[in-house]
């Protein structure tokens, strides 16, 4: 589903609020995601720890938020914008894309419970939508 220009003002209204935090986010996003659906963590096997709050999952999360901030920058063709980071997961780390929505879901949970002020049902509705765009942009590459 496209991003109308109501979504992607939206999208950025949110995300000048919430994109300084990103880091936190990213973190207890990630944290959350390995306790509450446990498959996703063999992706993550070869790190020391893994529980959350953990250095490698802070450390993490980190780098994936970025990508998040790369899509928000690159809003008005995500696809091309992912296209490096879709080849990584693709060929490389080969991440199964059903995990993408549920990072996805995990990210949105973690918005709502450390925003709730800036998450009002039009941020919510309009962040959906651009995390689904962020995982089918992902799964660009996938073949
Ligand atoms: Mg991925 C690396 C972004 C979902 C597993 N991920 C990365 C990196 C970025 C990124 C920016 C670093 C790339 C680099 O080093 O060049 N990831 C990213 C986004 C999203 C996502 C934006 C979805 C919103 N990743 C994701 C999911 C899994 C996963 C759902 C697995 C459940 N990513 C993964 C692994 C690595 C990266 C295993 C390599 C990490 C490492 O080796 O320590």
């Amino acid at each position: 589903m496209s991003l109308t220009d109501k979504d992607k003002a939206a999208i950025k209204a949110l995300w000048g609020k919430i994109g300084k935090s990103a880091d936190a986010i990213g973190a207890d996003a990630l944290g959350r995601m390995i306790v509450v659906y446990p498959q996703t963590k063999t992706y993550f096997s070869h790190w020391t720890d893994l529980k959350p709050n953990s250095a490698p999952v802070k450390a993490h999360g980190k780098k994936v938020m970025g990508g998040v901030t790369l899509a928000v920058s690159k809003i008005d063709d995500i696809t091309a914008g992912l296209l490096k980071l879709s080849e990584l997961h693709a060929f490389e780390l080969r991440v199964d894309p059903s995990n993408f929505k549920i990072l996805a879901h995990c990210i949105m949970v973690v918005i709502g419970n450390t925003f709730p002020n800036d998450f009002t049902p039009e941020a919510h509705v309009a962040f959906d939508k651009f995390l689904s765009n962020v995982a089918l942009a992902l799964s660009e590459k996938y073949r």
